[in-house]
């Protein structure tokens, strides 16, 4: 099967509130692969670039203050059809819309403060894991529990 790459980021709240051990936990549990992490400081200007799909929203400008207001938690995670997969273990935006055993259900009230990010397409994956991470800072490894996970 084909192996997908998704970019996960605990946001600032989420960084603030001491979430970011329980976040990579869920995903860690779940048995994808870990191949970057970074506490990061974003700027306004990466910041745009992550959302620009979003740009000319009335909660554009809201949305990089936030993003910006703090130190971020970037990864790069793999598996197999771990986007699709990575989003139901997020939840949805609004996290008051978002079922009890996600993240978002579990740990957050409103759509201005998520706490996570998880891109939404594999070709997003790509290019959200190039624009905040250099190659440099991406590990290819071989989990040695990979056999006891997958047959
Ligand atoms: O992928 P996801 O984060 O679940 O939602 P998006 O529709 O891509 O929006 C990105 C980000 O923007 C969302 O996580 C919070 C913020 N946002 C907002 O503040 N208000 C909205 N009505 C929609 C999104
Ligand atoms: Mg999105």
């Amino acid at each position: 099967e084909q192996v997908d790459q998704t970019y996960i980021m605990v946001k600032p709240d989420g960084v603030q509130r001491g979430l970011v051990g329980e976040i990579i936990s869920r995903f860690e549990k779940k048995g994808f692969k870990l191949t970057g992490l970074k506490l990061f400081q974003c700027s306004k200007e990466l910041a745009e670039e992550h959302y620009k799909d979003l740009k000319g929203k009335s909660f554009f400008p809201k949305l990089i203050d936030y993003i910006t207001s703090g130190p971020v938690v970037c990864m790069a995670w793999e598996g197999v059809g771990i986007v699709a997969s990575a989003r139901k273990l997020i939840g949805a935006t609004d996290p008051l819309q978002a079922e009890p055993g996600t993240i978002r259900g579990d740990l957050a009230v409103q759509t201005g403060r998520n706490i996570v990010h998880g891109s939404d397409s594999p070709e997003n994956g790509k290019r959200e894991i190039a624009l905040w991470f250099n190659e440099a800072e991406l590990c290819q490894w071989n989990p040695a529990q990979a056999p006891w996970l997958r047959e």
